[in-house]
């Protein structure tokens, strides 16, 4: 059950004027109050003010964005990170890869969220991926409630016929708020590509889209294809919305924590949430619901200071516990990029951003010889999973679901030949990093640690992956068009070799998530599959954070889907 009994909600707000508040804050009220305006928080707001009678306010640490170019031009990707529109989080060295420091991560401070700055790569996960989610203990969760999710979300806008490109209408919405469509033009070499991967034994597919994400296909940008503008959580859900009277947004609000209304055990009720204002002033605002949306970064924190999390870890920072919860701020999973790069024996002309990606089941990518070497290291893994999270792995591994992407790009500088990319990312790492407070502070930074390679098993899987792209570059016709490797070194092509240059260079795709759980509360989850908080009445986190099993996509497609998905929930219950 997610929402409250109207006798419920007449007590609420009878109690409404017994709430500790900061003193002469000015107090509103909502419905349902959400903690974030970004990708998912203004998916879920949107939802629930198509019903009138329902009230939302959204508290944003950020602003709105509007007539920030850096934002509406998709293809400025990396502009706005390190301006005041991102949070940069400070991240810990990373301790399983020569204690290399990766600095500040990106994430979006603004309405939108990380959608408004993120790469705008718009594409989702597979079934067999789904399905995991609802077999960690999510009932609902799977496949045939998460694709007609998707489809909501989207809306689709074909290539042209001259593009040269193929698709299948029926996997996409055309019918949705995100509006995402193809670059095109795709540059000549495009083709060479797509020839060479099934050369080396892969597969094309028409569409990456409809749950089976097997094989080498282009994938849409979310943009509008009219003005070439991105599309965001904010112009797709919220700006065309702004003027209904239920739909009201707090710009430069940080919330810092729940204020409560009954800790009871078990029980624990939520009155609404302080936050810090443009001025510095601590102001509250209460509500009948409080949905974290703060992200995989930025909801976990406000638990914590709620008194929720650890209760040993909490009392060490002398926060008082009141639903004692092991796995906030754990499980954090991030997928790692390896930069593999190549010089081009000419200049081409690139026309925006234009890309592929080659979806491949780890079976692709070691052929048959070596697939005993990475079945006895999946089955040795002890340490960085739990038993059901490394039982749905295996599953995954038997299934052939995709595993390795190749992200694939050609980019021509300013002057000099053309480079062609094909970044190895392992879609499901089984390593396991953090997020946890390191004072009660509100507005203090957090402490992150991703732990990549904590599990030796992503550490060979990606140099294996890195080995089977060098065979797919030395495959004809892109053999052709290649000169000299640039990363790594030529020459570097031992499994030894490529793990070291993997340790010395994988990157970030920023598409963490899991530092909130959702599963059963035994296995260190944190929410149930209502999305609502364990102990708590009526606390629910609904960003990535919640997301049990990485998609073989980049996050952001899958948030939105998730998120429509939680709106659905969310309005049933009600
Ligand atoms: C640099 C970068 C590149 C990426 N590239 C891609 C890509 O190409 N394709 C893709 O699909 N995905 C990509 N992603 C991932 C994708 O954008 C994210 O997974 C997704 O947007 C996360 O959605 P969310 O709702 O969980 O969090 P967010 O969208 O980050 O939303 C969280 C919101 O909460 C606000 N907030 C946080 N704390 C507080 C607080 N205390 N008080 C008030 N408000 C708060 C934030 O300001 C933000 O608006 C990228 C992400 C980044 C950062
Ligand atoms: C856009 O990005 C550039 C490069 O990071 C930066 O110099 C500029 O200030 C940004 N513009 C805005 C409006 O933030
Ligand atoms: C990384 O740092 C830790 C702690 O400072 C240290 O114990 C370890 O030896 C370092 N590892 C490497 C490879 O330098
Ligand atoms: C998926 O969830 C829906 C909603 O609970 C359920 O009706 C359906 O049977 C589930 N499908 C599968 C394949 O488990
Ligand atoms: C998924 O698509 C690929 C490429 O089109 C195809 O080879 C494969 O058989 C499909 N798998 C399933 C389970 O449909
Ligand atoms: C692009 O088009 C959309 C939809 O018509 C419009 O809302 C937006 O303002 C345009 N953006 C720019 C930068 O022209
Ligand atoms: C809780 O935190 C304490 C102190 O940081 C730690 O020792 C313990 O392992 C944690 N418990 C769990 C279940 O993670
Ligand atoms: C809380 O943290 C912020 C950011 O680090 C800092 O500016 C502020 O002084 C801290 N407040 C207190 C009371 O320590
Ligand atoms: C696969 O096995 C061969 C022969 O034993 C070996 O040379 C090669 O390095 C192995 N590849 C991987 C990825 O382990
Ligand atoms: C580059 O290689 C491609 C593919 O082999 C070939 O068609 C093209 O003519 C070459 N271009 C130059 C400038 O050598
Ligand atoms: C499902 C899962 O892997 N849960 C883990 C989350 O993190 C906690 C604390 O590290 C573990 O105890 C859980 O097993």
């Amino acid at each position: 059950m997610l929402g409250l009994t109207p006798s419920f909600t007449a007590l609420v707000a009878a109690a409404a004027a017994c709430v500790q508040y900061a003193q002469g804050a000015t107090v509103q009220t909502a419905d349902y109050l959400i903690v974030g305006g970004g990708t998912a928080g203004l998916v879920l707001a949107n939802r629930l003010t198509e019903n009138p009678a329902v009230s939302v306010l959204v508290l944003e640490a950020g602003g709105d964005g509007l007539g920030n170019v850096n934002i509406s031009d998709y293809t400025r990707v990396g502009a706005a990170w390190g301006t005041d529109i991102d949070w940069q989080f400070p991240t810990q060295p990373l301790y399983y890869a020569n204690n290399r420091s990766l600095g500040s991560a990106p994430r979006g401070k603004v309405l939108g969220g990380s959608s408004a700055i993120n790469g705008d790569v718009f594409d989702r996960g597979d079934a067999r991926e789904y399905n995991e989610w609802q077999a960690l203990g999510n009932p609902g969760w799977n496949f045939s409630t998460i694709f007609p999710a998707e489809k909501q979300s989207e809306k689709f806008y074909p290539p042209d016929a001259s593009d040269d490109i193929d698709y299948v209408l029926d996997r996409h919405g055309t019918d949705g708020k995100v509006a995402s469509a193809f670059s095109i033009a795709a540059p000549p070499i495009h083709n060479d590509i797509i020839a060479s991967v099934v050369n080396a034994g892969g597969v094309e597919t028409a569409d990456l889209e409809g749950g089976n994400v097997t094989g080498i296909a282009h994938v849409t940008n979310a943009k509008l294809p009219t003005n070439e503008t991105r599309s965001t959580s904010a112009t797709a859900y919220y700006f065309p919305y702004s003027y209904r009277p239920n739909f009201k947004v707090i710009l430069h609000a940080t919330a810092t924590k729940i204020v409560w209304r009954s800790t009871t055990p078990g029980n624990a009720v939520a009155g609404g949430v302080e936050y810090v204002d443009q001025n510095g002033v601590t102001q509250s605002v209460s509500a009948n619901t409080v949905v974290l949306s703060a992200g995989s970064w930025g909801s976990p924190p406000i638990l914590e200071r709620s008194g929720i999390g650890n209760a040993t870890f909490l009392a060490s920072l002398g926060i008082k516990s009141v639903v004692d919860l092991p796995g906030v701020g754990e499980n954090l999973s991030e997928q790692t990029l390896v930069p593999m790069q190549w010089q081009l024996n000419t200049s081409l002309p690139i026309p925006r951003s234009p890309f592929l990606l080659n979806m491949e089941s780890i079976q692709k990518t070691f052929g048959p010889d070596n697939l005993s070497t990475i079945e006895s290291l999946l089955d040795a893994q002890t340490t960085s999973l739990s038993n059901a999270l490394h039982e749905a792995h295996k599953r995954l591994y038997q299934a052939e679901a995709p595993w390795i992407e190749q992200f694939i790009r050609v980019s021509t500088p300013a002057s000099g030949p053309s480079v062609l990319s094909m970044y190895a990312v392992n879609l499901h790492p089984l390593s396991r990093g953090y997020v946890h407070i390191v004072s009660a502070n509100g507005t203090e930074y957090p402490e992150i640690q991703y732990n990549w390679f904590q599990n030796p098993f992503d550490l060979y899987l990606v140099a294996a992956a890195c080995q089977r792209i060098q065979k797919i570059a030395n495959t004809p016709p892109l053999s052709g068009w290649l000169t000299t490797s640039i990363a790594p070194a030529p020459g570097v092509t031992d499994i030894a070799g490529l793990e070291e240059h993997i340790k010395n260079t994988a990157i970030q795709t920023n598409h963490i998530m899991g530092s909130a759980l959702m599963a059963p509360r035994e296995d260190g989850g944190v929410v149930d599959p209502d999305l609502k908080v364990y102990g708590t009445k009526n606390v629910y986190v609904v960003d990535a954070s919640v997301i049990p099993i990485e998609p073989a996509a980049h996050l952001q497609g899958t948030v939105y889907a998730f998120a429509e998905r939680a709106a659905e929930l969310f309005k049933q219950n009600q």
